[in-house]
């Protein structure tokens, strides 16, 4: 079964479907797919088993591949054990998607190989997010775009995904025409290794020792920083932040939309935070995005004032939904079109492999192309 024809950059040309005996192309029931894993040993890899098995994935079968480090390995899923396997050029062979995690390297070099095998590639990497031709999708806001990939469909970053999943019922309603978001970062969102860094780190302040930052650029314990991505020196925003801007005006289809956004790495393992101030073009009450949160899909509302229960990183470790809370005016702009909320998400799930495995099962959804 191959889900969709592919031409493009991501994109090689497809295999043909597979035939049955009398030659007809197989039904799209018929069979379930083939799924790679690329990256299956990281954080988010991890995760993308889980995903595949909590949410009853139909597989015919499981590949998971990784760098040469963890070739031999292997990972537990269903009550077996996974090899893991060096990723290579033949590795797509039969595979009819692949959830690439690895980094945008990787994806570069092997997600047109795989399209080129005729698999369709989820990539959670930034390598093609903002390629015009590549759908950029949070199924709860744009899934209708995953219909016209070429091959490759690219999961959103994760801190965008936490900031403005909630907000997109409010943007259908009421146009919101200025965005600001200030980013507080998990660990996890620089890998299974940052998070490791923050645990040692904490570890060895704790006991009085001195501990040397491998993967973070500055000491974690007890402290927050910049986010580690370049910064760009036109604009002086760093890589994530513009991630977020970019990314958040292409998911909701308006190139108009003014955003800016501050993005900082925070000792958290997990989970990332994010307070948001937006503006409508009309005026606009909490209760009535109060209103709107208790019924957005992929949202839960905490926002308890008279207990100061609010959405904690901690209470979203593990959680589908992104939690949202804190919803008040903002009293900076008088006119009443402003407001300010606090939204926490478990970015290794819905900012990475939830999402990725809610787009696989659309994906599987539509059927293969040729059927
Ligand atoms: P991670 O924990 O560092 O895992 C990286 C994975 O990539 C490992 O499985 C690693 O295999 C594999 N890998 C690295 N280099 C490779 C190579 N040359 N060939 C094959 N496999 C290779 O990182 P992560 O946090 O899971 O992130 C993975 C990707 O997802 C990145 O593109 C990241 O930007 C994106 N993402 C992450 C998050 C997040 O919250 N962490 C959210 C959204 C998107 P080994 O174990 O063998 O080294
Ligand atoms: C971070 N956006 O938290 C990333 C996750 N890939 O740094």
């Amino acid at each position: 079964m191959r889900l969709k024809e592919s031409s493009s950059p991501a994109s090689a040309a497809a295999s043909p479907a597979p035939r049955t005996a009398a030659g007809k192309a197989k039904p799209a029931a018929a069979q379930a797919p083939v799924v790679a894993i690329v990256g299956a040993t990281g954080a988010v890899g991890v995760e993308l088993m889980r995903c595949l098995d909590v949410r009853k994935f139909p597989l015919r079968g499981l590949k998971l591949l990784a760098s040469a480090r963890s070739a031999g390995k292997t990972l537990p899923f269903k009550g077996e054990e996974l090899v893991v396997e060096e990723l290579a050029e033949e590795s797509f062979e039969g595979v009819d998607l692949a959830l690439f995690s690895a980094g945008a390297s990787v994806s570069r070099q092997y997600a047109p190989v795989a399209v080129g095998e005729g698999a369709v590639v989820v990539d959670n990497s930034s390598a093609f997010r903002m390629d015009p031709a590549v759908p950029l999708v949070i199924p709860e806001i744009n899934a209708g775009e995953i219909a016209r990939h070429k091959g490759v469909i690219a999961n959103p970053n994760c801190s965008a995904i936490v900031a403005i999943t909630p907000l997109w019922p409010v943007h259908q309603r009421n146009r919101i025409r200025r965005l600001s978001v200030a980013t507080y970062q998990a660990a996890s969102g620089g890998g299974a290794a940052a998070m490791d860094e923050l645990v040692q780190s904490t570890r060895a302040y704790i006991d009085g020792r001195d501990y040397e930052p491998r993967v973070l650029p500055h000491p974690y314990a007890f402290n927050l920083f910049s986010h580690n991505t370049a910064i760009d020196p036109e604009t002086g925003y760093n890589g994530e932040e513009t991630k977020v801007m970019n990314e958040t005006r292409k998911i909701f289809g308006d190139p108009d939309m003014r955003i800016g956004a501050t993005c900082v790495r925070v000792p958290v393992l997990r989970a990332h935070s994010v307070a948001v101030t937006f503006e409508c073009e009309r005026p606009i009450a909490p209760a009535e995005v109060r209103e709107l949160m208790r019924h957005a899909p992929g949202v839960r509302l905490v926002d308890d004032p008279e207990r100061n229960r609010f959405p904690m990183p901690r209470e979203a470790s593990g959680q589908d939904d992104i939690l949202v809370g804190r919803i008040r005016r903002d009293l900076s702009d008088p006119s009443g079109r402003s407001i300010a909320l606090f939204s926490a998400g478990d970015q290794l799930l819905k900012g990475a492999a939830l999402n990725a495995v809610q787009i696989a099962e659309r994906v599987l959804a539509l059927g293969p192309a040729r059927a």
